[in-house]
Parts: structure tokens; sequence; C-alpha cells
């Protein structure tokens, strides 16, 4: 036998080939269970549950009758028929407050939107051999719900059977970092809300916890604000291609029942151009020729960052749509911001960088002002010098994953959102005719497991490496819109989930795991793609 066919042959055999991400501490037996025909989850001892507590309970006991095997699936101890049928029954999961929590329920979605500071993920979770309760307990309602995402991973459904293979099983488990994402563009393509709300459920299924929602761009401007009705009318790519404010609603609400908070970005004051068809005196050299010179992609055209007019204006609408979003974050972009295009503006004395930071200082004071924190894209701390930048900023490190330790010494909290590793869309070599050639970033292709070898604190110093709050995996869409989601995002997003909940892990092991993940989105509604051929996991090789 090769040493891969060894850890196949080993990963059926171990609980740990159904999670993802990996708890912090697991112990498995080798016993099986199975669930009693009235099994239900017990929240008694939990005083006015929140309703999205109760509505997760029912999606998880939904799950136990829809992780079937067959598809995308390995045999998971199913042929092993007399001990599913002669194993014990267990009949309750027990949810319960540790003996220090305060007694105080607020609900999933409360606490989905708190300081990333304050978010309490962590739960324990017993599943006895003898057929007794099963248990979750944890310090929050948070903590309860990533305790019944773990639970739902435990189980298969064959033949109306649902069964656990590794009995008993203890687990205690938190994430190591805060800030696990995963960031969608709905600029260059739309995506009709439902397919956005699939992917939430998808992204909880593997304890994602924020959505970084890449809102608009110089393409399309697809959110609907009602002080500035123009800028959808006329930025949008049609009427139906717009987020109205009830869709805007349904979406937060949506993910945070599922324990995710939504980031939302207006890229300023580049990646701005479409703002032209609406109210062209505040962008700058509106499609200008040739483009490349004036943008990193077509069209060209910025805001008129060294106006004040143009900068009451982007803190105006950044102040109208945030106050839409109920989370603590926003993000204002201020990635690629093209400096042709700056002294196109031929603006009066200011230096370029004078200039950014009078803009930053005012369009982050309007959000400041009003309790939010601000999240910007590396060159706002590496390229310029802005006095005006506030250093609780958050701020993105997508360039390249060795940008991250100067922005740490800096001073400033990041997200590890690096092009070379997380970037999902790369692997076509561009996307319009005269893309520029050669983009390192984006070629080649990101598999899983490249994104999977990445380490939060790669050559950085126990100082700069304090900085990391977490990372994500990005969809930029030029190339992709509804029919292509599912399988341009996972199972390959979970590498990140799971590097920033468990820290970096084993290529070797996580395969079959990785491979259970896409097996249960798939049975679940997510077009989920397969890591390899069946045959590998059936017939070890
Ligand atoms: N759009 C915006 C993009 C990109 C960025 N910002 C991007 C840059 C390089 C690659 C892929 C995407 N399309 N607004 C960078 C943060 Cl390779």
């Amino acid at each position: 036998m090769t040493r891969r066919s060894l850890l196949i042959v080993s990963a059926l055999a171990s609980a740990a080939s159904a999670l993802w991400p990996l708890p912090t501490s697991l112990s498995t037996g080798e016993s099986f269970l199975r669930l009693a025909s009235d099994f239900s989850i017990d929240h008694s001892s939990i005083s006015n549950p929140p309703q999205d507590l109760l509505d997760a309970i029912t999606r998880t006991l939904g799950f136990l009758q829809t992780d079937q095997l067959g598809v995308l699936t390995v045999d998971r101890g199913a042929s092993n028929a007399s001990a599913v049928k002669a194993a014990p029954e267990i009949s309750s999961l027990k949810l319960s407050f540790d003996t220090g929590h305060s007694g105080t329920v607020t609900s999933i979605s409360d606490e989905a939107i708190d300081d990333l500071e304050s978010r309490v993920e962590g739960y324990s979770l017993t599943l006895p051999a003898d057929g007794s309760a099963a248990t979750i307990q944890a310090n929050s309602t948070l903590g309860l719900f990533r305790g019944l995402t773990t639970f739902g991973q435990l189980w298969y459904y064959v033949d109306n059977i649902t069964y656990a293979v590794e009995a008993p099983v203890e687990i205690t488990d938190s994430p190591v970092y805060p800030y696990r994402g995963f960031m969608l563009d709905t600029a260059r393509n739309f995506f009709p809300v439902s397919d956005i709300l699939r992917t939430l459920d998808a992204m909880s299924w593997v304890k994602i916890n924020t959505f970084h929602w890449h809102m608009v761009d110089s393409q399309s401007f697809p959110i609907e604000v009602p002080e500035f009705p123009l800028i959808s009318a006329n930025g949008a790519y049609g009427p139906t291609f717009v987020y109205s404010t009830a869709d805007v609603q349904n979406i937060i609400t949506y993910a945070a029942a599922r324990g995710i908070d939504v980031l939302p970005e207006v890229d300023t004051p580049g990646h701005t151009a479409i703002i032209s068809e609406s109210y062209p005196e505040h962008v700058a050299c509106p499609q200008a020729t040739p483009w490349a010179t004036y943008a990193n992609e077509p069209p060209a055209g910025q805001l008129r960052f060294a106006s004040a007019d143009t900068t009451n204006f982007t803190a105006s609408l950044l102040s109208s749509i945030s106050a839409r979003f109920p989370g603590k974050y926003f993000s204002t972009g201020g990635d690629e911001i093209n400096t042709e295009c700056y002294t196109a503006l031929n603006a009066s004395g200011q230096t370029f960088e004078q200039a950014l930071d009078t803009f930053t200082g005012a369009t982050h004071g309007v959000l400041q002002s009003s309790g939010k924190t601000t999240v910007v894209w590396e060159e706002m701390v590496l390229d310029f010098n802005l006095t005006s930048l506030r250093n609780d900023t958050i701020v993105m490190v997508w360039i390249s994953s060795e940008d991250a330790a100067a922005v740490a010494s800096a001073g400033f909290r990041l997200v590890q959102a690096p092009s070379n590793y997380f970037y999902l869309d790369c692997g076509g070599g561009g996307w319009v005719g005269d893309f520029p050639s050669g983009n390192s970033w984006c070629d080649p292709f990101k598999t899983w497991s490249n994104a999977y070898t990445f380490d939060p604190i790669a050559n950085m110093t126990a100082e700069q490496a304090a900085f990391v709050i977490g990372g994500e995996q990005l969809l930029w869409t030029e190339q992709s819109h509804a029919s292509n989601l599912d399988p341009i995002v996972w199972p390959r997003a979970a590498a990140s989930a799971e590097i920033f909940w468990s820290g970096p892990g084993d290529v070797d092991t996580a395969l079959p795991r990785l491979h259970d993940v896409a097996f249960r989105m798939a049975q679940r509604g997510v077009g989920a793609i397969p890591l390899q051929p069946m045959w590998c996991a059936l017939r070890p090789f």
C-alpha cells in the first residue's frame, strides 16, 4: 500500500473525516450509533429561546435526513449493515449554556454582528456511545449554533437510517481567529438574492462568519440608495439587477441568523466610474482612452477626490448606505487608485497624497461618527502616508501575502486576502481581449490545496502576528455569475474557513474531510464540485 492509500483508509475510519473545520480538541471512539426515530433536540434548559436558534434546530434536524450517501461520497461505514442495525439509538441532543453563562439570552443574530473581539463562538459537544443523550454546551447562543453545525457533520443518512460511526465523540472547540470571511463581487456580474442566500448557508456550514460584500464597482452600481435614486437607476445593469432596500435587509437578516456578519464595501475613490452615469460632476476621466492608462480594468473614471463637493457627496453616499447595515464594520475600499486620472484633474495645488488624506478623513469620519469601524485595502496603508487613517482601521492584504508583515508593523489589524492564495476567480488568464498579459496574481488557477497551504503568520514576528485577525477567500466576478457560482466557490472556499478556525493543517489528511464537505453541500442543494473521482475513495489504491 502506498502512503496515500493508507491515509484514505484510515480517514474512512475516523470521525475526524467528517468534521470541517477541525475542532480544537477532538476525541473519538469506534462505535456505531443510530438516531432514534423520535430523536429530538432538547432546548428546555434555555428560557425564551430566540427564534433564530429554534430555526437552526429545525434545519439541523432536516440535515440529519438529507445527507444521504450515494452522491459524491464514500461508504462511510454503511456497508457494515449489521453494525449499523445493531447500534444503540440516541433519542436526544440537549442544548444548554455553561454554568458561567449570564442567563441573559440574546440571539444568534445579535451575537453575530457584535464586535469581532466580543463574539463568543466556542462550544463543547459530547456524543456518548451508549445511546444516552448527546450534549452541546456553550457560553453564547452563537456558540450553541456552531455546536449544532458540528453535530450535523457527524451523521450520514441511508435507507431511512441516520447513523454515526465513531462514538463516543468529545469535542471542545473555539476559533483561532475571529474573522473568517468570503468576499463576493456583485458589480462585475449580478447575482440574484437567492444565490447569495444559498451561499450564506454554505458559508455557515463551514463556520465562516463574515460576508464581505463588494457591492459596487466601476462597471455597475446594483444597490438601491433611497437618498440617491439615480445612482442605481442609471448604474445597475438594468431594473431587475438591483438589490432593493428590502433585498439588502433580507440578506442581512438571513446571514445574521446563520452567525454571519455582512461587511459591506463601497470601493472609493477608485473603482467608481459608473457613478458618472448619475453624477458626472463627481467623476474624473470617465471613458478616458486608452483605458489601461487610467484604470486597471475598463471603464476608466474615478471620484474627484481632491474636490470638496465630491468629498461631501461621497461622505453622504457612504453614510446613507452604511445606515442600512447593522454591523460595526464598513469598507471604503481604497485599492488601485489611479495617478494618471488624478493628474488629469489638475487639482489646485494639492498633492495626490494630501488630497487623499483629506478625502479619507472626511469619508471615514462620517462613518466613524455613526459608530462604524472602517476597513480598507492594503494600498491605503502601504502606498501612502495618510495621517487621517485611524489606527483601528482594518486592512485587507490582497496584493501578496508578503505584504502582511508591513501592514502589521504599521500597527493595523489585518485580514489575509492574498491574491496568490485566496483568489477564486483566477485561471482564465484574463477576461477581456486586451487584459494585460503576465498577470502573475491571477495565474495559475488556485486549487483548494494551494489555498490550504497558506500560513496566516508566515514570516511574521510574534508582535506582527498579533495583528492578524483572520482571512478570507474572494470571488471577483468578471467571469462568473449565478450559473457557475457554486462550482467556482465550493468546496474551495472551505480551505480558508478551516485555516482561520483551526489553524494551518495538513493537506493529505484534509482531503477526505473536504470530500465530505463537498458531499454534504451537494446533498443540501449547493453545487459543490468533486475533488477526485469517486473511485479514489471507494477503491483506495
Ligand atoms: N476589483 C477591485 C478587482 C480587483 C481588486 N479590486 C482585482 C485585482 C487583481 C486581480 C483580481 C482582482 N477586480 N475592486 C483588487 C482588490 Cl488579479
